[in-house]
């Protein structure tokens, strides 16, 4: 039993777009799962703290045989691994590797806290438009289409940077 997964990506450290393309590859490293596609790389005005570098953003379709704790525990293990460390709330940071959807399912789990849909995902474009880029008829886990979010989603100046 396998499910079709969304993972967005995010950096603002240490030449972004090289941890993005990295981080691809540590995703389709990952046992029990098939990298299937990646997104553009994307240029983004920080949300939260404005005293911080811009951010790259991408997306990943990944089919998994894991279940969500196991995908969520497998992603923490990269951005350990890329030597993330916590800073302050909406901050800077080396590597973000987030589970937009699993399936069309609901997750909702408070230890180790994940929640599925991402909760703030559908309102920022630096995540719907990477996502969209790959999966054009994404179908949210109510049946409408992703791409029905888009116009009322915050705008971070995003620019296609390859
Ligand atoms: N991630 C954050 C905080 N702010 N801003 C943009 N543009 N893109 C991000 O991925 C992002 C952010 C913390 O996860
Ligand atoms: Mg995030
Ligand atoms: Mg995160």
């Amino acid at each position: 039993m396998t499910e079709q997964c969304i993972i967005a990506l995010g950096s603002n450290l240490s030449e972004p777009d090289k941890q993005l393309r990295q981080a691809f590859d540590a995703l389709g490293q990952l046992t029990n799962c098939r990298l299937l596609r990646c997104s553009s790389l994307y240029s983004s005005h920080p949300l939260g703290p404005q005293d911080q570098d811009r951010f790259v953003n991408a997306a990943a379709l990944l089919e998994t045989a894991l279940s969500p704790v196991q995908l969520l525990l497998a992603l923490q293990s990269i951005e350990h691994r890329f030597g993330r460390v916590k800073t302050r709330h909406w901050g800077e940071r080396i590597i973000d590797l987030d589970i937009i959807f699993y399936g069309r399912h609901l997750v909702d789990i408070k230890h180790p806290s994940l929640t599925i849909p991402h909760p703030e995902a559908l309102n920022r474009d630096f995540v719907l438009v990477p996502v969209l880029e790959i999966c054009p008829d994404w179908k949210l886990p109510n049946g409408t289409a992703l791409k029905d979010q888009l116009a009322n989603a915050d705008n971070f100046d995003l620019h296609k940077i390859n």
